[in-house]
């Protein structure tokens, strides 16, 4: 059975195949269906926003498909990035500009209020019927300057309390096992694996 990833993120792919782990499915995404339908990601919520990505591209694939949301919420900044996390930075967005932003916008915050989390928002349809919507969170704290290498996007900025050090120095080991994504495709898997068990019965 075939489960389109609804990205266009490589890394973000990377990390959904290796916490799906689920050998029985070909798990393809958005750079195996380069005319599929462009998604406007104006929802007001992660969840929305994931909904809208797994509904209509499992309508254009016909198949089962991933939608997933996600973003960096910092307490000092009312939430923001939030749902514009990707394109913070406006028009020239990257990781390295929105991150810039991010501290530029903190200079001036302590750091005892430097609290953030990341939200990850997964959606599974089937052939533009939703099945089901997972949500996980991560709590971590804003460093003062970027740290590490390793993941994408915000990570060089997110410290985890319990390790004093950013995701990108804890690299995917430490990442995966308390990310996010962790918590929302730890629920998903099973989902996914009732529906398989459910399609091959029927
Ligand atoms: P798709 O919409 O094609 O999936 P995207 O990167 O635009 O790709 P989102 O709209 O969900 O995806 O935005 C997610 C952004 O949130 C991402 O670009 C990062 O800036 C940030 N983000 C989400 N998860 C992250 C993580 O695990 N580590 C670092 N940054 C993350």
């Amino acid at each position: 059975m075939e489960l389109v990833v609804a990205t266009k993120n490589s890394k973000k792919l990377r990390e959904i195949k290796d916490l799906i782990k689920e050998r029985s499915l070909k798990m393809t995404s958005l750079s195996d269906y380069p005319e599929a339908p462009r998604i406007i990601e104006n929802g007001d919520t992660f969840k929305e926003n994931a909904i809208k990505k797994a509904v209509k591209i499992s309508r254009y694939a016909g198949c089962l498909t991933l939608g997933e949301d996600s973003g960096l919420c910092i307490e000092a900044l009312k939430g923001e990035p939030g749902v514009r996390s990707s394109r913070f930075s406006g028009k020239n967005k990257s990781d390295l500009a929105n991150n810039h932003k991010v501290l530029r916008l903190m200079e001036e915050v302590p750091p005892g209020s430097r609290k953030a989390f990341y939200v990850c928002a997964v959606a599974l349809a089937d052939c533009g019927r939703l099945l089901s919507v997972k949500e996980g969170k991560c709590y971590g704290v804003i460093a003062s300057k970027q740290r590490g290498s390793s993941g994408f996007g915000y990570d060089p900025l997110f410290i985890i309390p319990g390790y004093g050090k950013t995701f990108a120095q804890l690299g995917e080991g430490v990442k995966h096992r308390i990310s996010h994504r962790y918590h929302a495709m730890k629920q998903m898997r099973e989902v996914i694996k009732k529906y398989i068990e459910k399609q091959r019965d029927s």
